[in-house]
């Protein structure tokens, strides 16, 4: 087995999607997380999403965060090609506000989980911050950053509300 030095794959079914999975590559880069950010398309790069997602693991990458919008089947193909986790984020589609995929990715048959997170930067961020949970389970000192970031995330809530 190859170890790379990403361990989380960023990938995404258009450049369009980069708006929104950006957050979750700035969300890593706070927490000194590598990553590898691809655009991988279930339906205009089925070959390339095959490739990627059967030697996800062999490549030595930890947590997949897999985002697309519309008739959203990337997160949820890329689930049933790897046993990695993946951790699928609805980008907002212009059509119907992401609802669709929302939808597109949270439906999973039993026996193939996607971990769902909220339609577009919530989601991209929280997709981040669970991966960060993950590999924090065997990484003491990225543990403790990301404590830390959440520490900080506390500290900038105001007790008051200012006009
Ligand atoms: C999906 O179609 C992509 O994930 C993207 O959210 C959406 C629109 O793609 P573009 O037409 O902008 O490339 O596959």
């Amino acid at each position: 087995m190859v170890e790379r030095s990403a361990p989380v794959a960023i990938i995404m079914g258009s450049q369009s999607d980069w708006a929104t999975m950006r957050h979750a590559a700035d969300t890593l880069d706070a927490l000194g997380i590598d990553y590898e950010a691809l655009i991988v398309s279930a339906h205009r790069t089925p070959e390339r999403l095959y490739e990627f997602a059967r030697s996800a693991r062999d490549e030595g990458y930890k947590t997949i965060i897999a985002g697309a919008g519309g008739a959203a089947h990337l997160p949820g193909m890329t689930a049933a090609l790897t046993p990695l986790p993946v951790f699928g984020v609805p980008v907002e589609s212009k059509a119907l506000s992401g609802q669709d995929s929302l939808l597109s990715i949270v439906q999973m048959p039993a026996g193939i989980p996607v971990g769902t997170l909220a339609i577009g930067r919530a989601g991209a961020v929280n997709a981040a911050l669970l991966s960060a949970a993950v590999l924090a389970l065997h990484d003491e000192a990225l543990s403790e950053r990301l404590d830390m970031w959440r520490a900080a995330q506390t500290a900038q809530v105001a007790e008051h509300p200012v006009d």
